[in-house]
């Protein structure tokens, strides 16, 4: 018999997490709930972006009188009236803001720090293929003494993060997190207009036979790297390959698959991109912190993704990410150590 699932609203989640730190000020759990919102909001036009054209929204305003965006520049505004007057951000930064996203000068500036993709994927929305938001919440460097936050909050390494998460609207919408204490996913009740706990305790599956890279890519990689994805489709029942190619496009539906299945995603350098396409601050390190909550590993081929010092808040980095086993081996593989077994 499945253990019974406990129901509970990520609302009721957040503040249980608070109760379990006496110092907790209820400022983190409030910070939490305003994304939550954000992410409901966000849920609910994502899931009628096929209308946009058939009910006429193109162009114009909608029922609502706001003219229609982008999608991603509506979930970056989205986040940002939701965030930035609570009083618990210095400042933020997104996939979407060239530079520091401020605080308005009339709210209060609090000690916590949010960096966010608010639409990762969002090239897929037209084909309707599953997008995420991604964030990441860190506590300021600067003093805590209502001052604005800077550029030296933001371009903190992935190790002090306090909270990461993602939301991925899919065939439902989920709303994943982490404290580094536990991975917990809540999907939405679209009829009650709550997250309802459904992943209590997310681990990664210690083995897996899944790998996600865009192989068209394949003859601009290392060596190393195609050895290793060769050597996943050789047939050996004993390492359970070939394993199967599971891409999808969208970085946050490929690893929620992966957290669930098991299994490697791989973003790696090439010759046509030496550092790789996705970001260090708001998409790797947020999705590095998860998986590394749930058992799993996260690296550049080399470093841990969470020990990389950012020098700027949209460096890119490789990425490798899931089964602590599959990431070991792609990182032996890339490593001279490879070079040396085949010479
Ligand atoms: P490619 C989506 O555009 C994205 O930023 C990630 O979500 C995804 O993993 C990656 O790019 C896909 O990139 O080059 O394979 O199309």
């Amino acid at each position: 018999m499945t253990a019974v699932q406990r129901f509970m609203t990520i609302q009721r989640h957040i503040l249980e997490g608070e109760k379990q730190h006496p110092e907790a000020t209820g400022e983190l759990s409030s910070l939490l709930s305003d994304l939550v919102l954000a992410a409901k909001v966000i849920s609910l036009e994502v899931n009628k972006a096929g209308l946009v054209d058939i009910l006429g929204f193109t162009g114009g305003s909608n029922v609502h009188g706001e003219a229609v965006k982008k999608l991603d520049v509506y979930a970056r505004d989205m986040i940002y009236r939701a965030m930035d007057h609570g009083g618990h951000l210095c400042v933020m930064a997104s996939e979407e803001d060239d530079g520091m996203v401020h605080i308005p000068p009339q709210f209060k500036k609090g000690k916590y720090v949010l960096i966010f993709d608010p639409l990762d994927g969002s090239s897929n929305i037209d084909v309707n293929i599953s997008i995420g938001t991604i964030f990441s919440i860190y506590k300021r460097i600067t003093p805590d003494d209502g001052s604005s936050g800077t550029m030296e909050d933001l371009l903190q390494p992935g190790y002090k993060l306090e909270v990461a998460g993602y939301v991925l609207y899919g065939s439902s919408t989920i709303f994943v997190y982490t404290t580094g204490d536990g991975v917990y996913g809540f999907t939405l009740d679209p009829a009650v207009g709550e997250f309802l706990l459904s992943h209590d305790g997310m681990r990664i599956p210690k083995d897996s036979k899944i790998y996600s890279i865009n192989e068209g890519n394949y003859k601009y990689w290392a060596e190393g790297l195609k050895s290793y994805i060769n050597y996943l489709k050789e047939e050996d029942k004993s390492t359970r390959r070939p394993y199967s190619s599971r891409y999808i496009g969208s970085m946050v539906a490929d690893i929620h698959r992966n957290l669930i299945y098991g299994g490697i995603f791989m973003y790696p350098a090439d010759k046509k991109n030496p550092n790789g396409k996705l970001r260090l601050m708001y998409e790797c390190n947020p999705m590095a912190f998860i998986v590394e909550a749930a058992g799993g590993r996260a690296s550049d081929g080399q470093r841990r993704i969470l020990e990389i010092e950012p020098k700027s808040l949209h460096q890119k980095t490789p990425i490798f990410i899931g089964n602590e086993v599959d990431v070991k081996l792609v990182e032996k593989f890339m490593s001279e150590e490879h070079v040396k077994i085949t010479l």
